[in-house]
């Protein structure tokens, strides 16, 4: 069920981010999905719509689409988790793997075109959707072994979001090659079966215009060294993507198996280059970060799931300042927007370190700042190389509702601004993925029928 409007062929923006910086009166001309050419100091013609503020669509790295179905139930108080005393990360995750107890193919497709359409609606245009739910509730292979991967393809088909699909490779329980626990069976996979899985994913990607398969070794827990060795190669000219060091156990947990920290091994065992995404990387030190930085891999930084799980926060400001790149991701979805992952983002950064406009650099403001790098470091981890209002560029663009009080007197950098830390829900009224508009008025053009489709699946998905 591909979405079914017609592609723009241009578009009229009062203000829009190029990549030189702002201007005003731009129209944007659009052919096969690609901006054709750009004018800027125009006027609007009497049959153009104002369209309001354009920004570039921003790359959502990091996301299980399936938790969105979870959002709202794991707050309470429980019996400890494996982990500890308290409710944390562990006792979080023991819950979000009786919830895979449940939910077939179609429950699992309904779930991930309801997070893919929050994702649109939210200023994402392209999701990496690190997959690792690959068999049934039993855990035995499905007769399509890629058939929740279908699934996925078929929800970004459905939504129009643009894929960058991540197969998630995981084999293992912890470190060292440990067995895998009954909660990880819907996961498991060898090395043989997996590049089976790719090559499904790539065929069954070919009927969406651009979308990339990656491949993500789930974490060093869930693979040993030797499989870890494998994914490179498996991963062609894709992007790898790996969560790294978000809790302080896997940190210890790693140096009682290896004497190195988690990603102080990866950096010294793994070819990790610019085509590396470290999902988290929360606890690292100044050497570790330093040489992430160096090797110009992204790290995913995933603030809203990092702060609702409790993990940390990484140290995103000194890590910039060494030429360190990031985007940012939803994870477990449990809200999902991209102007709430960035004031998470510089609200944590604030709050540990007792200061204001921490993200901000020279001549830009902390929105703009924010805003930029999680544009150019999303398109990084994607594997997509134009972001950015540009000519050639995939015409992914955003539109703020101008005539919104939140924007009032506003311009420039302090637009991005009044979005951020303003919070004004409403205010992102269109977004267009390869020039055809798929929100109008802040609704997913395909919210009915992709609701009822979430309602039916939570029905059959949420325990009694
Ligand atoms: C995941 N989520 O794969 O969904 C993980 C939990 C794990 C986050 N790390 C499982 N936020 O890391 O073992
Ligand atoms: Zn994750």
């Amino acid at each position: 069920m591909p979405i079914p409007s017609e592609a723009a062929s241009s578009l009229w923006f009062d203000h829009a981010l190029l990549p030189e910086g702002w201007a005003r009166g731009v129209r944007l001309s659009i052919a096969d999905g690609r901006i054709a050419s750009i004018e800027a100091g125009t006027e609007r013609a009497a049959h153009e719509v104002d369209n309001g503020v354009a920004l570039p669509g921003v790359a959502d790295l990091h996301s299980h689409a399936f938790q969105r179905a979870m959002a709202g139930l794991t707050e309470g108080r429980g019996p400890a988790g494996a982990g500890g005393e308290r409710d944390d990360f562990w006792s979080w995750r023991a819950l979000m793997y009786r919830f895979l107890d449940r939910g077939g193919p179609e429950e699992i497709e309904a779930i991930t075109a309801y997070a893919f359409m929050e994702m649109l609606e939210g200023g994402f245009t392209r999701i990496a959707e690190f997959h690792y739910l690959h068999n049934d509730p039993t855990g035995s292979a499905y007769a399509d072994p890629a058939e929740l991967t279908g699934r996925v393809v078929s929800a970004a088909e459905a939504t129009g979001i643009g894929l960058t699909l991540l197969p998630v490779f995981y084999a293992h329980a912890t470190f060292g090659g440990a067995a895998p626990s009954h909660g990880q069976r819907r996961f498991i996979n060898d090395v043989d079966g997996f590049a089976r899985l790719l090559e499904a994913g790539r065929g069954l990607i070919s009927r969406l215009p651009d979308a990339v398969v990656g491949v993500a070794p789930h974490s060093l827990r869930a693979v040993t060294p030797d499989e870890l060795a494998h994914m490179p190669a498996l991963a062609g000219d894709g992007p790898i993507h790996i969560h790294v060091a978000e809790q302080t156990k896997e940190v210890d947990d790693c140096l009682v198996w290896s004497g190195k920290r988690p990603v102080e091994w990866l950096l010294e065992n793994a070819p990790v280059d610019d085509r590396w995404c470290l999902i988290h990387a929360t606890h690292v030190t100044e050497a570790e970060w330093r040489e992430v930085a160096a090797r110009r891999a992204v790290v995913g930084l995933c603030p809203v799931t990092e702060a609702n799980l409790g993990d940390g926060v990484f140290p995103a400001a000194a890590f910039v300042e060494a030429g360190g790149r990031f985007g940012v991701g939803t994870d477990s979805n449990v809200q999902i927007g991209l102007s709430e992952e960035l004031r998470m983002l510089e609200y944590s950064q604030r709050l540990t370190q007792r200061g204001r406009a921490i993200m901000a650099e020279p001549a830009r403001s902390t929105g703009r700042a924010l805003f930029d790098r999680a544009l150019a470091g999303g398109a990084q981890a994607c594997g997509v190389d134009d972001a950015g209002l540009s000519v050639g560029a995939v015409a992914d663009i955003l539109g703020l509702d101008h005539s919104r009080i939140a924007f009032a007197d506003r311009s420039g950098d302090a637009l991005l601004d009044s979005w951020i830390f303003g919070g004004d829900r409403n205010a992102l009224r269109s977004v267009w993925r390869r020039g055809r508009q798929v929100v109008a008025d802040g609704r997913h053009v395909a919210r009915d029928a992709v609701e009822a489709g979430f309602r039916k699946a939570l029905a059959k998905v949420v325990a009694a």
